[in-house]
């Protein structure tokens, strides 16, 4: 499965939830396939997508959904485990896993030798957790995961695709029109 097809497999179960992208692809591909007010892009701060997500989570009410990817979420790990400290049952992290650090050269990553982060997930104290690699189990996951408390974390395993156009990179305004977005 591409991340494309994933991701717009996930913008059709969306509706009010706020989303987190992952920076470099993820953000690119949510904002092509379906930019709206609650997406917050994480230009350049790699590894911080589901720290913020996890801060979104615990103060606010709605589900929040991380998009992270496999080689951000290797680089700070700890997060996993505050996740599982913290327990927020709003939060629902998907990791986009190629294998690869893809943006910056397709260098393999941990997770394409020994490294499983749905069991690291699970070591950190995170029950409910998947790891698919088609559409149709990830659909029916993430259906879940809406329905369902969590925590969540989904490991979706994926093949890289063309790259899309680089997005606008204007932090301020994601910033802007995301908190405006719950404030009205
Ligand atoms: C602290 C820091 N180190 C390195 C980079 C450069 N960098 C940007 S994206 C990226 C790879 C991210 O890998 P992954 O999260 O797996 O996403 P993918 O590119 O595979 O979609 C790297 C190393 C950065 N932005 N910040
Ligand atoms: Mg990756």
């Amino acid at each position: 499965m591409h991340r494309l097809e994933a991701t717009r497999l996930l913008l059709k179960h969306v509706r009010d939830e706020a989303l987190v992208a992952n920076l470099g692809p993820t953000a690119d591909e949510l904002w092509h396939l379906g930019h709206r007010d609650r997406n917050f892009y994480t230009f350049g701060s790699m590894g911080l997508c589901s720290s913020i997500a996890l801060g979104m989570a615990l103060s606010t009410e709605g589900k929040v959904v991380s998009l992270d990817g496999d080689g951000s979420l290797l680089m700070n790990m700890g997060t996993i485990a505050t996740i599982g400290r913290e327990r927020p049952g709003n939060l629902i992290v998907v990791v986009w896993d190629n294998e690869e650090w893809c943006q910056t050269g397709h260098q393999k990553s941990h997770t394409a030798f020994y490294t499983d982060l749905e069991r690291v997930a699970r070591g950190c104290g995170i029950e409910k957790t998947a790891t698919v690699d088609d559409l149709e189990g990830l659909e029916a996951v993430f259906m879940q995961a809406l329905e369902e408390e969590g925590p969540w974390f989904i490991v979706a395993k994926i093949e890289e695709g063309e790259p899309l156009p680089v997005m606008p990179i204007e932090p301020e305004m994601t910033l802007y029109r995301f908190r405006k977005s719950f404030t009205g």
